[in-house]
């Protein structure tokens, strides 16, 4: 992240140096993670630095601050034009941004009376999340010994800052083990997905991913992975995934903004496939890479310029 003296926030509307982009150590949702955010990318594009599906971005974002009551007074648009500002305003052209709604300085208490919201709106240059290479060798993972937290105890499909915690152990449980990434069961034993991902199965040609009442975050990548490989014929079920259909699949991979489309080459030591990249795995991430540098004019209507 860059701190270089240059970098700018957005905040509440307006742009702060990097430097003063601070909050109280009282603030709320440091305390209770009382927060929603979002993981956006942009891309360089024929025409100039563009960011991928902002809408449902945004969307989500005022989704999931309606799911836990945080008042978001900003206007959609404000928010949305936001995005593309602090892209510009730093200059950047492929990069992440990370909006985050929070309650601020007020009083404590779990109740969250009288705590203002604070919008910020972050953008800086990340790589491969799952670190150089990933996406091209697909990376190791391993079953968490966590479960997924579950829908009967949040509202799943929202982004909420709280519900991290339950991925940060799975994650750090992972990275400890000598694994890149965790995948999480639901309370059923089924498939949930990654601490940051959703997850895809290809047996015999088809594409088998968990749906909603499995707790996942429904992402955004994993819709415009459904709606790439239906275009190519490719038979989708979202339905309940075994963890012995894991360990038995042809090909795995990993779908988020930040994964972007991450091959899985290894689950708890079952190799997977040929323990490499599959073909339907390179197939659609290919489409999916053509679609956000906007070499697909098809996908175009996903695409806002900066
Ligand atoms: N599940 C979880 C739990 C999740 O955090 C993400 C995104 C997804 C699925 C995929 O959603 P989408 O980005 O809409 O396709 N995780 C974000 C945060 C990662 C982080 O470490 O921070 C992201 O990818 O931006």
């Amino acid at each position: 992240m860059a701190g270089d003296g240059k970098t700018s926030i957005w905040w509440n509307g307006k742009l702060v140096p990097y430097a003063d982009a601070k909050t109280h150590v009282l603030s709320h949702g440091l305390h209770y993670g009382t927060g929603v955010f979002e993981g956006i990318r942009a891309y360089e594009t024929p025409t100039g630095p563009a960011i991928f599906r902002l809408r449902e971005h945004i969307e989500r974002l005022y989704e999931s601050a309606r799911a836990y009551k945080i008042p978001l007074p900003l206007p959609f648009d404000t928010v949305f034009e936001g995005c593309r500002e602090v892209v510009r305003a730093n200059q950047l052209g492929a990069c992440y941004l990370r909006p985050l709604v929070f309650l601020g300085h007020g009083p404590l208490g779990v109740y969250a009376k009288n705590v203002p919201t604070e919008v910020v709106i972050a953008a800086y240059p990340w790589g491969a999340y799952l670190g150089d290479g990933s996406l091209e060798k697909g990376i190791r993972t391993t079953i968490s010994s966590w479960t997924r937290l579950h829908h009967a105890s949040f509202p799943t499909t929202a982004k909420g800052s709280g519900q991290y915690l339950n991925s940060t152990l799975a994650v750090r449980e992972a990275r400890e083990k000598g694994f890149e990434e965790a995948i999480l069961l639901d309370r059923n034993g089924n498939v949930a997905e990654g601490s940051g991902e959703n997850l895809f199965v290809i047996k015999r040609g088809r594409l088998i991913t968990p749906g909603i009442d499995s707790s996942i975050l429904p992402g955004i990548t994993r819709d415009s992975v459904i709606t790439i490989a239906k275009e190519m014929g490719i038979d989708v079920s979202v339905r309940n995934v075994t963890r012995g259909e894991l360990y038995a699949a042809d090909e795995l991979f990993f779908t988020g903004t930040a994964a972007e489309v991450t091959p899985i080459r290894e689950v708890d030591n079952y190799t997977i496939g040929a323990g490499a990249r599959g073909p339907i795995t390179e197939k659609l991430q290919s489409a999916f890479f053509r679609a956000v540098k906007g070499q697909d004019p098809a996908k175009s209507a996903w695409l806002t310029k900066v």
